[in-house]
């Protein structure tokens, strides 16, 4: 509806019985001023465009404009290269059921029906729909919002179509939504009613970037932000002065904003706002690949959306080692998730590190960088070895422990990742730190020199 052509009083008395018990309080608009991008080439193109409806085609990359006095433009999103195409009717929204086929979806206010459109012929393709009786409307008040939300994101059954269209009247505000068989003509069934508590709907914009359903209300000034069943998440007042006939919301999601475009009834105005907020989620990097995130580098993707190299957790203490599964000692925290926080690991319940235990244990650099301590408890007989990521590896030597039997050693060989258990001079093994095999064994009486001679001997160092 043109509401210029109502006076100001008429308008007035329209909104002031029409408003319903709506206390749902409306935001500060917190985008900016705006700039009107039909002034680049669509005034001068197509000066007599009527703003009525606008979508965004992010595959063709082009805003779709409705004008209601039949016209259709596809332009850029800086509002130059406008290509124009007419239909006859009313056509008042504008909705995209698939985007990049260039098959768009024309809501006809008067007439009450939905009909596709082809802009790559220019034409209607002849299908449409009769979506009157599924709505209340008024005269000059029909259905003069729409937009497409597709399955996953509504909470309806899936459609054979790909989502389901919500067509909402003006004259009340109620949302149809509506199984429209997209490949056959006049097949359409009705899913659901919302009613969204205000009247005047005058366009519809869902964004599955955002999982959010956008809602102009002309007469109020307004956009509201709706989930997908009709829950009222936020509501703004909208900069005043112009007629929001259509509204389409283009999200960065990388920047955690959008912008805005609101077809301006009247006359060749689309207007464009910037620095809209929307929800993101934060991800972060896994640059070793072991589906555990640095907490220090993050990103900003679209809700529920995903970005390569990063992870939804922010669990890794260390990035650039493998140790999902590992318990990582004195952070305070369970890494592990077996609800015990910074105990020790053992090859039975964590398994051998899946970095550390990759390595070569000859490599006689590794005491002091891949593994920073060892240690043997006299009491129980167990070696500790403590690896350049924190975690702490308990390994079971001599099972028993070794209470009353004093003198134990534990000791690396050469500086490498074997090390050499002993005790009372008699009695000789040699372990992998990296996964506590045991690699050697010996009896007979040695001094610690000439035992570390017999363990370079067997390991070849
Ligand atoms: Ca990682
Ligand atoms: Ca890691
Ligand atoms: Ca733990
Ligand atoms: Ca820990």
């Amino acid at each position: 509806m043109n509401t210029r052509l109502f006076s100001g009083f008429l308008l007035a008395l329209i909104i002031a019985s029409l408003a319903p018990a709506h206390v749902f309080a409306s935001s500060a608009w917190p985008a900016s001023a705006g700039t009107d991008i039909g002034l680049v080439s669509l005034a001068a193109t197509v000066p007599a465009f009527d703003a009525s409806g606008v979508a965004y085609d992010s595959v063709l990359g082009k805003l779709i404009g409705i004008g209601d006095d039949g016209d259709i433009i596809t332009m850029n999103t800086d509002g130059s290269g406008v290509t124009a195409y007419t239909v006859s009717g009313d056509p008042e929204d504008v909705a995209i059921a698939a985007e990049g086929s260039n098959v768009i979806y024309l809501s006809d206010e008067n007439a009450g029906t939905v009909s596709a459109f082809d802009l790559a012929t220019g034409a209607l393709t002849g299908k449409s729909w009769t979506v009157s009786s599924y709505i209340t409307t008024a005269t000059r008040q029909g259905i003069e919002a729409m937009t497409f939300v597709p399955n996953g994101y509504h909470p309806y059954a899936d459609s054979t179509s790909g989502g389901l269209f919500y067509v909402g009247s003006q004259y009340n505000g109620d949302i149809a939504v509506l199984d429209i068989d997209t490949s056959t003509s006049g097949s359409v069934s009705l899913i659901d009613t919302i009613a969204t508590g205000r009247t005047d709907l005058s366009g519809l914009n869902w964004n599955s970037d955002t999982q959010m359903l956008y809602a102009a209300y002309d007469g109020y000034d307004l956009l509201a932000e709706l989930k997908s069943d009709g829950t009222l998440v936020h509501e703004y007042a909208m900069p005043t002065g112009i007629d929001q006939e259509g509204v389409t919301v283009i999200p960065n999601c990388a920047a955690g904003s959008a912008d805005v475009y609101v077809a301006d009834d009247g006359a060749p105005n689309v207007w464009k706002y910037t620095g809209y907020p929307i929800d993101t989620d934060t991800v972060y990097a896994d640059a070793d690949g072991d589906g555990l995130g640095d907490p220090s580098l993050t990103a900003s993707v679209c809700v529920g959306g995903s970005f390569a190299g990063y992870v939804s957790n922010s669990d890794d203490t260390n990035d650039t080692i493998p140790n999902a599964g590992i318990e990582i000692g004195g952070d305070g925290k369970d890494n592990d998730g077996d609800g015990v926080v910074d105990e020790y690991n053992m090859i039975a319940s964590n398994g051998a590190h899946p970095y550390y235990s990759t390595l070569s244990a000859a490599d006689t650099s590794a005491y002091g960088s891949t593994m920073t301590s060892v240690r043997i408890v006299q009491k129980t007989g167990a070696l500790l070895v403590t690896l350049g990521d924190a975690s702490v590896y308990s390994y079971t030597v001599w099972s028993g422990g070794w209470r009353g039997r004093p003198w134990m050693t534990a000791v690396s060989v050469k500086n490498s990742a074997y090390i050499l258990v002993s005790y009372n001079f008699s009695s000789r093994r040699i372990y992998n730190a990296y996964d506590g095999s045991l690699v050697a064994s010996g009896r007979g009486f040695m001094t610690k020199t000439n035992a570390q001679v017999w363990a370079a001997s067997v390991l070849g160092l």
